[in-house]
């Protein structure tokens, strides 16, 4: 079985029971969410066998994103439990003011997972691991998290272990594109695989996507797979080996929380690679998983079951 770590914060979502302004907003839904554990859960959930470093406080919180990680079958022996620093929690704007699109509002300054540091790190984490993920959110989170996550990729190359780097661009955590390279840069450098999407992309380099991809190209030196998540228009894969691009349309579903999407396509597309799949079939799969993701509220209720993704699709490709 392929065995699979991840890195970075896990928070409580607050997901309002109606979509609009926040604050006209009475009702909240508790969910357990965060963009690298959201791709483990959803690696988990595809038959991979996971792990997940990160830290909670001291608090309720904390006890239920750990029960939650244990209940979905993660290992939690990496979990630390932080007395002196909460739990981040975020609130969910939906459909405001844009329909359909997400806004959110961290409460994650000084969180227990921005103190994850180098020490936090063992090498034994990695013993007999296939692939770590990682997004641009974790080492935009404080610079003793960015030194823990640069530790981890070095571990991973030294033990050719496949590290996967989603850019997860967050302007509320980074503010501007200089800082912006300044931080992933690094880790672009190091993926093997590559995920990002076409904000991310438009952020960093302009608003041509081809000329973004080559841009990034340049930087991701050691990149064997360049992915491209363009919501409704689907996704694009840069298979580098062979200089050749693949591209697969979304699925049209209605958007309840466009939040997560990025996290099940990646989950999913990672899980199909390594079960061998043709590049064509993991972008089909990750497709149908992100338009799952986004018809739903919280990001990993809706994460679904290779089961899940061929009923989706029986439909969908009718
Ligand atoms: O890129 P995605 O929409 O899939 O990621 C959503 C997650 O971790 C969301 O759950 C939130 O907690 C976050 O990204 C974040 O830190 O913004
Ligand atoms: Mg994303």
């Amino acid at each position: 079985m392929k065995k699979v770590v991840g890195m970075g914060e896990i928070m409580i979502q607050m997901n309002p029971t109606e979509k609009g302004p926040m604050r006209y907003q009475h009702l909240f839904e508790q969910h357990v969410a965060g963009s690298e554990g959201n791709v483990i859960i959803q690696m988990q959930r595809l038959g991979i066998q996971t792990s997940f470093i990160t830290a909670v406080g001291l608090d309720p919180f904390g006890e239920m994103i750990i029960s939650t990680l244990k209940s979905e079958g993660v290992d939690t022996s990496f979990v630390k439990v932080d007395p002196k620093h909460p739990t981040g929690i975020y609130f969910v704007q939906r459909s405001y003011p844009i329909p359909g699109k997400t806004k959110v509002f961290y409460y994650r300054k000084n969180s227990a997972a921005s103190f994850i540091s180098e020490k936090d790190i063992d090498a034994k984490i990695f013993d007999d691991v296939d692939l770590f993920f990682l997004s641009g959110i974790t080492p935009a989170l404080s610079k003793r998290c960015r030194k823990a996550a640069l530790k981890a990729i070095e571990i991973c190359v030294k033990k050719k272990i496949k590290v996967v780097f989603d850019t997860n661009i967050r302007v509320n955590l980074l503010k501007t594109k200089n800082k912006a390279f300044e931080i992933l840069k690094p880790f672009i450098e190091s993926a093997e695989v590559l995920f990002t999407g076409v904000g991310d992309l438009t952020f960093l380099f302009g608003k041509n996507l081809r000329n973004s991809i080559s841009e990034l190209r340049k930087i991701a030196k050691n990149a064997e797979l360049i992915i491209v998540k363009k919501g409704k228009e689907g996704s694009i894969c840069f298979d580098v080996n062979s200089n050749t691009y693949i591209e697969y349309s979304s699925f049209p579903v209605e958007v309840e929380d466009e939040l997560g999407a990025g996290d099940s396509f990646d989950g999913t597309f990672l899980s199909a690679m390594l079960r061998g799949y043709s590049f064509e079939k993991c972008l089909r799969y990750a497709n149908a998983s992100g338009a799952m993701a986004v018809s739903l509220k919280g990001d990993i209720e809706p994460l679904p079951t290779w089961k899940d993704l061929d009923l989706f699709l029986e439909v969908y490709e009718k």
